[in-house]
């Protein structure tokens, strides 16, 4: 199939967690890509908040997909997730491995706890930790206490896998958006000490060949 395919082009950052997310997606259906790197900047040429970038993605945020086969232009990493899902994983290799009611409630609650709170709240710890010009223990605070009250989530929905996988059956896509963002614990001064499902789990997740293959064509 991927013969017949014209590379994707996806749009990334060589550190931020969310390209990589798409990346081990396109890697899992055998999907080819081009990687383009932007940088953080609002330079023209080069940044995310310049206005080259901003005609493919007006919200200045990486990642973004291109695609030559349907025309088609995605940001928002679930988005482009879900649009590569239902273009490309016409055999249901990394979609939800049941069909119940139940089973579709599952692999989007997780997608979303990701993508609206657990994503979140660590890029914040990570900005109150290196970025932000002031120091703000306050928020800093607030913002690891919530990462750890996810990570405790997470733990506690792994149990149910013995850290296999976060939804029973296999790995999936839901679990190609956590791998990213739990990858950069020590990054955002997080410990994964209390949570050794979660460390079991990001141990299996670095072996899968989908996952080492995105990283090295994103990160190099
Ligand atoms: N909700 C967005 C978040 C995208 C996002 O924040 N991407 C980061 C890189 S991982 C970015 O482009 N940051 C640029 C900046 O903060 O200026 C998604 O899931 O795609």
């Amino acid at each position: 199939m991927a013969g017949h395919i014209k590379p994707l082009l996806l749009h990334a950052h060589s550190s931020g967690p969310n390209p990589v997310k798409v990346a081990i997606a396109l890697e899992a259906l055998h999907v080819p890509y081009t990687v383009k790197q932007w940088d953080f900047s609002d330079n023209p040429n080069t940044g995310v908040k310049g206005a080259k970038f901003l005609k493919v993605n007006e919200n200045g945020r990486v990642p973004a997909i291109e695609d030559p086969n349907t025309g088609v232009v995605a940001w928002e990493s679930g988005a482009c997730m879900n649009y590569i899902r239902r273009v490309y994983d016409k055999g249901n290799i990394i979609g939800p491995s049941g069909d119940s009611a139940q089973d579709l409630v599952d692999f989007e609650k997780w997608e979303y706890f990701l993508l609206s709170t657990l994503g979140p709240m660590m890029g914040q710890t990570n900005w109150f930790k290196h970025f932000n010009a002031q120091k703000n223990n306050d928020a800093l605070e607030r913002y690891t206490a919530q990462s750890y009250r996810c990570y405790d989530v997470l733990e506690g929905q792994l149990k149910r896998t013995r850290g296999e996988s976060i939804l029973p059956g296999r790995v999936t896509a839901v679990d190609y958006h956590f791998e990213p963002w739990i990858r950069g614990y020590s990054f955002a001064g997080l410990s994964l000490y209390k949570h050794p499902l979660i460390l079991k789990w990001l141990g299996l997740m670095e072996t899968r060949e989908e996952v080492k293959e995105a990283y090295h064509k994103v990160r190099g």
